[in-house]
């Protein structure tokens, strides 16, 4: 039945991701009802999939249920079934116990089980099949992200007739480290199925090809990988960004600018709000920062009774160890930072463990004097970029660590490394005390490069670039 419908919906153009862009929620009368989850991918992608009679393959995010594919605003959804198993061992495991960490720096230790591998190995045939399945003739299939590393090839082998592209939203690792992967190997000819593989960077792109020249003995030239089949494939830097238009025109409503002049009240009218926003990730330099920044307090540098620090982190990967660990840590620190050195009427940070509407974090942007992002590793990092776009006054500063995607664009930030604890100090010290002028002439050139290379430009640019190469190549052409 699943099929059949698959079938009666051939799409020119299919986006696989791990999730669906939707999610479920009560319709009010007992039943469910879909919404579109928040994200700039689905933002980029719509007007492309309702153009082009596009398809989402994709998982719904409940274990152990069936769904059949549905029309869902213009496109077509098509749910990919996980078990209970499944989602610990191919999501929780392979992909955030293995993956994630090996390809951040290792700064988290990766942990390398068999059983997590034969998972990730059979939910990536399931998606490959569910898209084999529902896209048309000659089609444009487009993969999401580090989860699907093998769905280029297994969906090549079905259809070579289909144009395939794929890209990775996190950094991709040096040789040095992806070495460790016991299954290093069938990764790499699991992306090269792609056409194209887009990373963030530049230098992700060229870790990439260097291991298909070092260790797989391929032919290379910049960024074409040439096979030994005679196929060949790209490996290029498409840095993702963000809806700037759509963010600014949310911060200059009447309703933001209100919230954000209420905020700083609520934060007891400070001279200077400090700003942190994240996912709580060990990734993101969130311990590294607050504990920078409490030692500015401790030195008297940074007054609490006259300077704010707001800290949001969104619950993430609750089921696994390591950020159950970090979320003990950062509620320590602040505990100890707060105790030590608060003050009756205000806290030395002000931490929400929480998730906030879009509308809200505008209003945090727009009233926070600097914007503090210091990951350890990044693979672009859209927080910076959101400030900037809600920063229409060009007044505000960004500090930013070198260790993010963003840092290659976003050069006029204040740049620091996360790992050398006066560095941040120094960094945050100079954004609160800059002169008016260096603040807005660096602002004025973060906004015009965040402006002109926006979310549009990078999936106009990604699929122009798909578009160009010519048509897929039969499966065993070549000269
Ligand atoms: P993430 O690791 O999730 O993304 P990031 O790029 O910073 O990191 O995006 C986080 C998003 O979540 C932002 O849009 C932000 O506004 C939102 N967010 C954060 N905290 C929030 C809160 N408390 N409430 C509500 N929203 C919050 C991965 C990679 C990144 C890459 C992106 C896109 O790790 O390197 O930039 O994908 O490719």
């Amino acid at each position: 039945e699943s099929a059949e419908a698959a079938e009666s919906h051939p799409a020119d153009f299919v986006v696989v991701a791990n999730r669906l862009p939707v999610d479920r929620a009560s319709d009010g009368g007992g039943g469910t009802a879909w919404r579109t989850a928040p994200g700039g991918l689905v933002t980029a992608l719509e007007p492309v999939m309702r153009d082009r009679q596009g398809a989402w393959v994709g998982w719904h995010g409940a274990p152990d249920e069936a769904l059949d594919p549905f029309d869902y605003d213009g496109y077509h959804l098509v749910p990919v079934q996980l078990s209970a198993q499944e989602v610990e061992e191919y999501y929780e495991g392979f992909s955030n116990g293995t993956l994630w960490p090996l390809y951040h720096d290792v700064v988290a230790k990766p942990e390398y089980h068999r059983e997590w591998w034969d998972a990730y190995h059979a939910v990536n045939e399931r998606f490959a099949e569910a898209t084999a399945q529902v896209a048309a003739q000659g089609a444009t299939v487009w993969v999401q992200d580090y989860q699907l590393q093998l769905v280029p090839q297994m969906l090549r082998q079905r259809r070579p007739d289909l144009r395939i592209g794929y890209f990775l939203h996190i950094p991709f690792p040096p040789i040095e480290l992806f070495q460790q992967l016991p299954w290093r190997r069938q990764i790499i000819e699991g992306l090269l199925g792609a056409d194209i593989i887009g990373f963030q960077t530049p230098g992700g792109a060229q870790n990439f090809t260097r291991i298909c020249r070092h260790r797989l003995k391929m032919e290379t030239h910049r960024e074409v990988v040439t096979l030994p089949t005679g196929r060949s494939t790209r490996a290029k830097a498409y840095p993702i960004s963000i809806d700037a238009k759509g963010l600014e025109s949310l911060a200059q409503s009447q309703a933001t600018l209100e919230r954000a002049a209420e905020l700083r009240r609520e934060l007891g009218d400070p001279e200077v709000l400090f700003l942190g926003v994240d996912r709580l990730d060990y990734t993101k330099g969130i311990y590294h920062r607050l504990r920078a920044y409490g030692e500015l307090v401790a030195d008297g540098i940074v007054d609490p009774r006259k300077v704010a620090f707001l800290q949001v982190a969104t619950p993430s990967r609750e089921r696994v160890e390591e950020y159950k660990r970090l979320r003990d840590e950062v509620n320590m620190l602040v505990g100890r930072i707060n105790g030590d050195l608060g003050d009756v009427r205000r806290p030395a940070i002000t931490y929400l463990h929480a998730s906030f509407p879009r509308a809200e974090l505008a209003a945090m942007y727009t009233a926070a004097d600097v914007c503090v992002v210091t990951p350890l590793r990044d693979g672009m990092n859209l927080v910076c970029k959101e400030y900037v776009a809600c920063r229409s006054n060009t007044d505000g500063a960004l500090v930013l660590s070198e260790f993010t995607g963003a840092a290659g664009e976003l050069r006029q930030a204040y740049m620091i490394n996360p790992y050398d604890i006066n560095s941040m100090k120094h960094g945050m010290t100079l954004a609160m005390n800059d002169t008016v002028q260096n603040k807005r002439r660096r602002m004025r050139a973060l906004r015009r490069q965040v402006f002109t290379h926006d979310i549009d430009a990078w999936a106009t640019s990604f699929l122009d670039d798909l578009a160009a190469l010519p048509p897929a190549q039969a499966p065993s052409s070549g000269p």
